[in-house]
């Protein structure tokens, strides 16, 4: 399996609860390698943007706030297979449907404060690491 890149972001709501280092964790245990971090608390104009995908959905205003509303960590994982990989691990978006064991249903609590956010094919995936980190601060670990 080719080795990839994927952007991973832990919510507002995963922060909150301290579970940063279980959900890190996770991904390290899966052959997963953390490259890049970066803690910071979006405005509302710029989750506006990451999700300029979502603009016409009726949930993304909801969706902008909340991922407004506090502190997130966002990385940049490495590994074979990482972009399905990272989904895997996730589980699905609604946590009521998310398979035992996964990020999603061990630590989200509905469909709108689900976690984490983790990007859904390789090309986006570039789109969203360079929405947060440049190349100097990709460090592989190959
Ligand atoms: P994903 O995060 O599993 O890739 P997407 O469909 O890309 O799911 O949606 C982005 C985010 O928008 C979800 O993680 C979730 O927080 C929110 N979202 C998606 N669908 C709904 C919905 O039907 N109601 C409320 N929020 C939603
Ligand atoms: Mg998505």
């Amino acid at each position: 399996m080719a080795i990839q890149r994927t952007l991973s972001i832990i919510k507002p709501d995963a922060v909150a609860k301290n579970v940063i280092g279980d959900i890190i964790r996770r991904f390290e245990e899966n052959g997963l390698s953390v490259i890049a971090t970066r803690m910071t608390h979006l405005s509302a104009k710029q989750a506006g943007r990451f999700y300029a995908v979502h603009k016409e959905r009726p949930f993304y205003k909801d969706l902008c706030g909340f991922m407004s509303s506090g502190p997130i960590l966002a990385m940049t994982l490495e590994g074979s297979n990482a972009v399905n990989l990272n989904r895997q691990l996730m589980g699905a978006t609604n946590p009521k449907e998310a398979e035992e064991g996964t990020i999603r249903a061990d630590h989200a609590n509905s469909i709108d404060a689900n976690a984490v956010h983790g990007s859904d094919s390789e090309e986006n995936a570039g789109i969203e690491i360079s929405f947060f980190f440049g190349d100097l601060d990709l460090n592989s670990r190959l």
